[in-house]
Order: structure tokens, then C-alpha cells, then sequence
């Protein structure tokens, strides 16, 4: 009797599972799996990532909105696929070089606004494979290379197309220039982007995620997202869905970005209504002042600014998504290898004080910031103000508190207004000044 009784209720147990995860689906709610829960972890835990802007437009040395900006029709823009032949692309030496500057994963254009693919599409001719000299598939040469010396690959993919004729109503960019006909349809737009996430999804192994931009071209359209976003999990579960969309996160999103400022701030009038949510998060930058390859931009970053985005990022609990546009042959100026170089020997020192931490306890300061990880704290001082440092409330015992790198103790001093660190002049350091402060319960 029991036993039916434990039968029939183990069954009522099912059925009303059974019952809110059909609710879900219907209502279109995400869950997301086990393994792209892991995943969501091993984003946070990453901190720093290289961003990749690289297409036919780096021919004209003029970034990647070289088409939109100097109003060249597609006419004359589909001339530009024949001059690009990177005979010096090697994407062993840019793994090499991205893991060296101390990053666990690499996002990469697949496709930007100029609606030219990367990779091997046959579901559009206007692509590497067919349309170059080089005649070879970037993505997969690099796809296979990331595979083989271990670090995780995105794939950036513009939702906004310059060249496409059915992407149509158009949006504030790509407008008559172009030389498109006015007419197109929205849906066959989007059954094509479908297509081609089909392919990235299937043809290049396993795909840590997908970083999409452009969807503010057309703030109202139907951009039919969770019919993608669910096609993109059923394909590769695993994968991490993002969107630069400058909002706060939508359904079936797995990550939330953030474009040239850190969570919050809004320096570049992008994101005036961007909320933060609960997702992993990552703020993207530019190495100079370009994303694609810019013959004439030489405001190049320094190791300084370059770490210190990297510590701040890290303190409001974001990853850094750090970009170089490589040039036309294929190779990635060497200015821009070389302090990827110094970032990564900074990073070999203070990587414990980056990697897999937490942004906090206390939120981002003038002086600097703070990252924490089991019993440490590290206090970040990016900028030095005062004799002594006084942090307030903690709300835990301190320890110690020592200088990271040489362990050298530092005097510090708790009352009611907090903890007060002094460090003598000859411990500080112009890029990061970081004291360790061992933590009680
Ligand atoms: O228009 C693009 C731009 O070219 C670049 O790809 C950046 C990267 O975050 N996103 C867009 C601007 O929001």
C-alpha cells in the first residue's frame, strides 16, 4: 500500500516538474544548462580576453566603418575583397601571443557591419573563402589553433548588414549610399543570420560563446531573438550568449557587456539605460583609439592604462576584452604585441590578485580599487592621494597586511572609522601599489 501510495506521489512530483519547466518553455523562459552554468563561472573567473576586429576593411588602413563613414557603395566595396591576401596570418603566433599578455580566451569578427564573411559560408558567396587571393577559412585555421594550445574562442557576429539586400527597413546606418533597393524581407534577413550562426555553431568545434552587436542599429525591429538565442543553445548548450545592445540583459542572454566603460558608467553617451543584472559581465576596449586597423591612429595605450583598465575592470567584477585590429598581412602591429607583452609580465606577478576574484568588498574609489578572493583582500591603489589610505568598514578582522609582491609588511591601524594602510614611498608603485590584507572572520 505504501509503495503505491510513494508511486503515486513520486509521480504527482514529476508531473508538476514536468508541468513549470513546459510553463518555461512556453513562456519562452531560459534555462540555462549545467554546463554553461560552469561555463558562466569560468567566464568570471577569466578577467581578460583579447578582442579580434579583423576584415577586408583593414585593406584601407581606415577601421571597421570605413564603408559607412567614407559612403563607399557596395559596388565599389565588393572590389576590396580581392586586395586582401594575409600571407603572414598565423594564428599559432596570435594564440601564442594572446596567452604570453596573460589572456584565457579570444573573441573574434566573424562577420562586422560590411556583411563579409570570415569563414566558409555557403550560405553566402560574399565571403574569405570564395571572394580572396587567400582563398582559406581564418576562422577555422584559428578555431583549430585555439583548440590545440587550450584557450577558448568567441565569435563576434554583427546582427547589423551594410551589404545584405533583405536587411531592410533599414536602420540609422548603411542608409542610400549603399545603392540597395529600398525594399527587403526583415524575416529572410533573419533566416539568413540563422543560417551562418548555424554554421559557426557547427563547423568549428566546441564555441565558447557568441558576441552580438549591431541590434542597436534598429532599436524597434523584431530582431526574433529568442528564436535565435534558442537555436545557439540547442546547438551548443555550452555556449555563452551576449549582446551589445547597451540594455540590460534580455532573455537567454548568459553574459552582459559593456562598451568602452566599466559597469555603470556611461562616459560614451552609448548606454544612457543600461541596467546592471546578475549575468557575468565585460567591458571591452580599444588598444589605440580603433577597433579595425587604423593606419593613422597612434594613440597607442601604455602598459599603465592598459593595466590599470584591466585592475578596474577586475574590481567592479567585470572581465577586460582588450582589442587589436591586425593589419592587413595578417600580422598584429608590433607596438601593439609589444606591451600585450609588458600587460602579460605584470600579469605573471599580480595575476592572483586578478584571476578568479571577486570585485570588492568595497566598490571602486578615486585611489583605486579592490578584488577578494577566500581570506584575502587586495587593495588595488592605482592613485595615490594621501600619506595614509583609510578604507572604511570592512566588516572583518584584519590579519596582516603586506605589500603583494615582496610581502613586506605594511603598518595598518583599525578604529571605528575603518583601516588606515601606510605604505612608505620606496613600496609604491606608479601602475599598482597593491597591499595584501589577510582577513579573519
Ligand atoms: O559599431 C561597432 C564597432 O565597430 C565595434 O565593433 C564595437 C565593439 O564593441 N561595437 C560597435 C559599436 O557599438
Amino acid at each position: 500500500m505504501k509503495k503505491i501510495e510513494f508511486t503515486i506521489r513520486n509521480l504527482k512530483l514529476r508531473l508538476a516538474i514536468a508541468f513549470v519547466l513546459m510553463a518555461g518553455i512556453l513562456h519562452g523562459q531560459y534555462n540555462p544548462t549545467d554546463e554553461n552554468l560552469k561555463n558562466r563561472e569560468w567566464f568570471q573567473e577569466a578577467k581578460f580576453g583579447l578582442f579580434i576586429h579583423w576584415g577586408v576593411y583593414s585593406v584601407l588602413g581606415d577601421g571597421e566603418w570605413a564603408m559607412n563613414n567614407q559612403q563607399i557603395p557596395i559596388s565599389a566595396y565588393e572590389k576590396l575583397p580581392s586586395f586582401f591576401n594575409p600571407t603572414e596570418y598565423n594564428p599559432a603566433e596570435w594564440v601564442q601571443m594572446a596567452k604570453s599578455a596573460g589572456m584565457k580566451y579570444i573573441t573574434i569578427t566573424t562577420k562586422h557591419h560590411d556583411g563579409f564573411a570570415m569563414f566558409d559560408s555557403k550560405v553566402s558567396g560574399y565571403n574569405i573563402v570564395k571572394k580572396t587571393p587567400y582563398g582559406k577559412d581564418i576562422l577555422k585555421l584559428l578555431a583549430d589553433e585555439c583548440h590545440r594550445q587550450g584557450i577558448k574562442l568567441f565569435f563576434y557576429h554583427s546582427q547589423l548588414d551594410w551589404h545584405h539586400p533583405d536587411y531592410f527597413p533599414r536602420g540609422f546606418t548603411g542608409g542610400s549610399y549603399t545603392g540597395r533597393k529600398e525594399q527587403g524581407d526583415w524575416n529572410k534577413y533573419l533566416d539568413y543570420m540563422d543560417a551562418q550562426l548555424t554554421e559557426l555553431l557547427t563547423n568549428y568545434g566546441p564555441v565558447a560563446g557568441i558576441w552580438f552587436d549591431g541590434m542597436w542599429d534598429k532599436e524597434k525591429a523584431d530582431w526574433r531573438l529568442q528564436q535565435t538565442y534558442s537555436l545557439i543553445h540547442r546547438l551548443q548548450p555550452g555556449a555563452l550568449v551576449g549582446s551589445n545592445h547597451h540594455l540590460a540583459p534580455i532573455e537567454g542572454e548568459d553574459f552582459q557587456m559593456f562598451e568602452k566603460d566599466l559597469p555603470g558608467h556611461n562616459t560614451t553617451g552609448f548606454a544612457p539605460e543600461q541596467k546592471i543584472g546578475d549575468l557575468p559581465k565585460e567591458t571591452c576596449e580599444t588598444i589605440n583609439n580603433s577597433w579595425g586597423f587604423n593606419l593613422k591612429d597612434n594613440h597607442h595605450k601604455t602598459k599603465k592604462e592598459l593595466v590599470q583598465y584591466l585592475v578596474k575592470a577586475a574590481g567592479y567584477g567585470a572581465n577586460f576584452l582588450l582589442n587589436v585590429g591586425p593589419m592587413p598581412n595578417g600580422k598584429i602591429q608590433p607596438e601593439h604585441q609589444a606591451v600585450l607583452k609588458q600587460v602579460g609580465d605584470w600579469l605573471k606577478v599580480y595575476g592572483e590578485t586578478i584571476y578568479d576574484t571577486q570585485g570588492g568588498p568595497l566598490s571602486a574609489r578615486d585611489w583605486g580599487v579592490m578584488t577578494q578572493k577566500r581570506n584575502k583582500i587586495y587593495v588595488h591603489i592605482l592613485n595615490w592621494q594621501d600619506e595614509a589610505l583609510t578604507i572604511p568598514g570592512l566588516e572583518k578582522k584584519i590579519l596582516s597586511a603586506k605589500i603583494f609582491n615582496d610581502k613586506s609588511p605594511v603598518k595598518f591601524l583599525e578604529n571605528e572609522f575603518g583601516v588606515s594602510l601606510k605604505v612608505a614611498k620606496e613600496k609604491r608603485d606608479e601602475v599598482d601599489t597593491v597591499v595584501e590584507l589577510e582577513v579573519g572572520d
